[in-house]
């Protein structure tokens, strides 16, 4: 009698996904200057004079404004080193993270 051949009842399917991105947020405060808010926004994450301008403005309207997009490291060790500028000055800024949807 020939030996049973068991086929396989699982398989495995390789799916590969996107990492979801994470966006800063620039939160306002009442203390920090304004002036310090676009030199730090221009430092860490790149910005011209009028994009970190615009970013600053509409925090200090709205009370947040997204900063930009990044892979959740990139985007917690960016928060993290622009509130650590803040801290180091005595201010109160401060940028959080949160998952895109
Ligand atoms: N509101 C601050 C001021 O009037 C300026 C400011 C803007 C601070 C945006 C933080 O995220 C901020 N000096």
């Amino acid at each position: 009698m020939p030996d049973t051949v068991v086929k396989p009842k699982t398989r495995v399917k390789t799916k590969v996904e996107r990492p979801r991105l994470h966006k800063v947020i620039l939160v306002n405060d009442d203390y920090t200057p304004r002036e310090f808010v676009v030199t730090v926004l221009k430092a860490e994450f790149r910005m011209t004079d009028d994009q970190a301008y615009k970013v600053m403005l509409t925090a200090h309207q709205r009370g947040v404004c997204v900063v930009a997009v990044f892979t959740k490291d990139v985007a917690e060790t960016k928060a993290t080193r622009a509130t650590d500028a803040g801290r180091a000055k005595g201010y109160p800024l401060l940028f959080t993270t949160e998952p895109e949807e």
